[in-house]
């Protein structure tokens, strides 16, 4: 059959697409703008593509569907070679960010600091694991026998009151722990005496912040359970203690005192480590500073852990790390602690 020629005008369009195709064919994105104006300019809404398809109508109606036919075959390529541009860019994004120079010179880690609260809390685990004790751990969140009741608190201790103590739950009473004596209380229910024990850890009161007092901060209690353990014996541990951590001059004080949980009670002042004795603002020019307190565990303390107060006596004591660690590296500001400043820690590396 013969074939009827073309008019012109489908002639010299059909010419014209070859053209485009042409270019389409050659056409890159080195960028997103050039991938973006590749597709805005031809496969897009007012692109070329469909501005060929909007001449449909000026195309004699026998004419039309080769013309059609012509102008899908280069949509179906045109959006080919964008889907080719597209993913062309993305394994080149891709490769930036993967492949590095491996000529380059390396980009050192930065050597980090522990937190002065840690290294104070190990030193003073080092110090008293050379006489003896071992280190006991336990939960924060206890119940009311491990926290209070088992520590002699009267029934309507202020400390077993909402302003003082966080809780969880009421009735039964469940808290976060507002002193690590809870882990000591553990220690005497699951060993039976002789036993040296210490309790560092973190503790919780509700405590408006401060520069002096906050919500959340550490304590290390210890714990002296046998046959006749004196008041000597408590005085001894502690004066060695605080040589060892303060310094070999730093002299002890205890004063009367009062806990629910020991009797006698006693604070325990150490002479100021930052004055020596002489008097300054950290001391508020007394040369004593309070680091904690002592005493002897109260028989109905022992009793409550099944311990016969008439075979065993023993001595406790608690001090706050926090305190401790200013006294040390003369912070003054207890905030410091656990704002994670990099200013603040870093000056910690390497002590
Ligand atoms: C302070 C005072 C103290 C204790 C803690 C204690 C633990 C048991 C039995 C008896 Cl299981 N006592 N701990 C004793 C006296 C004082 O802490 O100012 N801490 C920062």
């Amino acid at each position: 059959m013969e074939e009827t020629p073309l008019s012109i005008y489908l002639e010299i369009m059909l010419e014209q697409i070859k053209k485009i195709e042409e270019q389409i064919e050659k056409a890159t994105a080195q960028t997103k703008e050039e991938l973006e104006a590749f597709r805005v300019g031809v496969v897009g809404r007012k692109g070329i593509i469909a501005d060929l398809f909007s001449k449909m109508k000026e195309v004699a109606p026998e004419e039309r569907k080769t013309f059609g036919q012509t102008v899908n075959a280069l949509k179906n390529a045109a959006q080919e070679k964008f889907d080719e541009l597209q993913t062309a860019l993305e394994d080149l994004q891709a490769d930036d960010i993967n492949h590095h120079d491996l000529t380059l010179p390396n980009i050192p880690n930065e050597m980090g600091a522990v937190h002065p609260i840690t290294k104070v809390r190990e030193e003073i685990n080092r110090i008293f694991e050379r006489i003896g004790f071992n280190i006991s751990e336990g939960p924060e969140v206890e119940d009311d026998w491990h926290n209070f009741s088992a520590l002699n608190f009267p029934p309507n201790h202020p400390a077993r009151e909402m302003q003082d103590t966080f809780f969880i739950e009421k009735d039964p009473d469940i808290a976060l722990r507002t002193h690590t004596s809870s882990v000591q209380v553990r220690v005497m229910e699951n060993q039976k005496p002789p036993f040296r024990t210490l309790s560092p850890g973190r503790v919780y009161r509700n405590e408006t912040i401060s520069a002096r007092a906050h919500c959340i901060f550490h304590q290390v209690e210890g714990l002296y359970v046998d046959k006749n353990v004196s008041f000597k014996d408590l005085k001894d541990t502690l004066y060695y203690f605080a040589k060892e951590f303060f310094g070999p001059n730093t002299k002890i004080r205890l004063r009367p005192s009062y806990f629910p949980f020991t009797e006698p009670s006693a604070e325990l002042d150490v002479s100021c480590s930052v004055c020596g004795g002489k008097g300054c603002n950290i001391c508020k020019y007394s040369g004593w500073v309070e680091i904690g307190g002592c005493g002897m565990v109260d028989p109905n303390v022992l009793k409550a852990s099944g311990i016969d107060p008439e075979e065993y006596t023993g001595f406790a004591f608690g001090m706050g790390i926090e305190r401790m660690t200013m006294l040390k590296y003369k912070i003054n500001d207890l905030r410091l602690f656990t704002e994670n400043d990099l200013r603040f820690l870093g000056q910690f590396k390497g002590l």
